[in-house]
């Protein structure tokens, strides 16, 4: 295909002959929603959601606006200038059908580095109704173990001395509502769509902790008047390559940054809007009173399981997740990891049948379209694992469940920190803001086998757990003494 035509505003008539366009009016004057955390799960989520019901004609007086608070989030800002704030998605379906659409949803985009006054004054403004946030686990600034706010936090630290510069979102978000309080504007409701469970109430209780030590009087307001609602979030999002921005040139369109999804979509949400909302249900939204059984299910078993298939596939040599299910071993240990260990704990789901749920998962993770790989998976583990994974691990040592699936894992985790290669010899690397931690602690194993579970803040105090450190210490020496994984899997199975 010759010259594909560049994504923007006034092509999307030409466009349109090629894929789905917005066909609504997109203005920066319809915003509603400011978004802290545009990365591919939120473009492929909530973007589409809104997309999808301003496509039906509805929700017309919203529509959402950017905010970057990291460096890298610049590159995004800069192509999203270029063409009008539209990407497209490209949904791959398993049976090699993609199905791309331009998406129309975001409409401005805000940077709150260097200058951080025009994203404090867009959330500040009277039109934001909710601000939602991807911030990824660990952007909540909480130990893993206590769950208490980190004050140590350098960041949080000078937001705390200098209101008027914020770092973190808890440095903007109060700055922001205290410019609302002050105005006399109501507040907005605060909406967490992180794979963290709870996740309003653990952003309201960070933001409370916040406030409270930098302006008591308006912890007070925001304890008052702020909504919190929890929310279960849902879809696959591998990270862009190449090879997809090739793939949107041959049907015609450059786009310079698209986003590929798998087909499934699912956004559980409280009902709880203090300043209303778009009518999401139209789109597929389920409101609930209480997400509490729908997060657990979905971070202890999809997110889990990814982590189950991530860290043993990466030691193995496998890059992708789909690789890891085409491989019978790998299937059939995630199946009895589900089963035996994450299942018994989780209860009954009213109007959700876990079996259905489990088998949609593994053809879910098989697509072969999807190619996510293994290292996204691996990347901030340990930001992941205390909520995916160990809580499984500490709720059956209570209940005397079986824990022998995940401790392997656990196991598989500390070799792959200490040296770094699978057991091809092939180099694996370490994309984690603990990285040197968990370096330093896991390469101590040859001496110390429970060096790696020694560190309190991912793992409390599994390590005086006596089941516990004698599954996780033949693991461990196991591993050490032969990577080959496979094995190990394969006794268990
Ligand atoms: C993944 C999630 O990052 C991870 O480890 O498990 O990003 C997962 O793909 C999403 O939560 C799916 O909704």
């Amino acid at each position: 295909m010759e010259n594909p035509t560049p994504l923007g505003q006034q092509h999307l008539e030409q466009i349109g002959s090629r894929m789905p366009v917005p066909t609504y009016t997109r203005s920066s004057d319809i915003m509603g929603i400011v978004h802290i955390g545009v990365g591919g799960f939120h473009r492929a989520h909530q973007a589409y959601y809104l997309h999808q019901l301003r496509q039906l004609g509805d929700a017309s007086d919203w529509g959402i606006c950017g905010i970057g608070l990291r460096e890298g989030d610049q590159k995004l800002c800069d192509i999203f200038k270029k063409q009008d704030h539209l990407y497209t998605l490209l949904i791959k379906h398993p049976n090699g059908k993609i199905e791309p659409k331009v998406i129309g949803s975001i409409v401005d985009f805000e940077m709150g580095i260097d200058n951080p006054e025009p994203a404090i004054a867009r959330l500040a403004d009277a039109d934001t109704r909710i601000v939602s946030l991807t911030i990824t686990e660990g952007g909540y600034n909480f130990n893993p173990t206590t769950g208490e706010f980190n004050f140590d936090n350098p960041n949080i630290q000078h937001e705390l001395r200098h209101p008027l510069d914020p770092i973190t979102v808890y440095g903007f978000l109060t700055a922001a509502l205290k410019r609302r309080c002050d105005a006399g504007l109501p507040a907005f409701t605060v909406l967490s769509c992180d794979n963290i469970e709870h996740n309003g109430d653990m952003v309201r209780k960070m933001l409370l902790t916040f406030a409270e030590v930098q302006d008591p009087n308006l912890a007070t307001w925001i304890a008052q008047e702020v909504s919190f609602p929890n929310s279960m979030v849902d879809r696959i999002t591998p990270v862009t390559t190449p090879a997809d921005i090739e793939t949107l040139e041959n049907y015609g369109v450059q786009d310079a940054w698209p986003v590929t999804c798998e087909p499934f979509i699912q956004w559980v949400v409280e009902d709880k809007f203090s300043t209303g909302r778009p009518a999401f249900e139209k789109a597929g939204v389920q409101f609930v009173t209480d997400v509490g059984p729908y997060e657990k299910m979905k971070l202890r078993l999809l997110n889990a399981g990814h982590s189950v298939l991530g860290l043993l596939g990466a030691l193995h040599g496998h890059s992708t997740i789909n690789a890891c299910i085409e491989d019978e071993v790998f299937s059939s240990y995630l199946r009895a990891f589900l089963d035996q260990e994450a299942t018994p704990i989780l209860g009954e789901i009213v109007g959700i049948d876990l079996e259905d749920y489990k088998d949609i998962l593994l053809q879910r993770f098989a697509n072969p379209n999807i190619k996510d790989s293994v290292s996204r998976i691996c990347s901030e583990s340990s930001a992941k694992l205390p909520k995916f994974l160990i809580a499984t691990i500490q709720e059956n040592l209570a209940c005397n469940g079986s824990i022998a699936y995940a401790t392997l894992v656990i196991a598989a985790w500390c070799y792959y920190s200490d040296k770094q290669i699978n057991k091809n010899g092939q180099p694996l690397e370490i994309i984690d803001a603990m990285s040197t931690e968990l370096h330093q602690a896991a390469k101590q194993t040859k001496t110390d086998p429970l060096a790696f579970v020694r560190q309190e803040s991912l793992f409390g105090s599994l390590v005086k757990n006596e089941r516990f450190t004698k599954v996780y210490t033949e693991a461990v020496q196991k591993i050490y003494r032969d990577t080959n994984i496979k094995k190990y899997m394969q006794d268990l199975i």
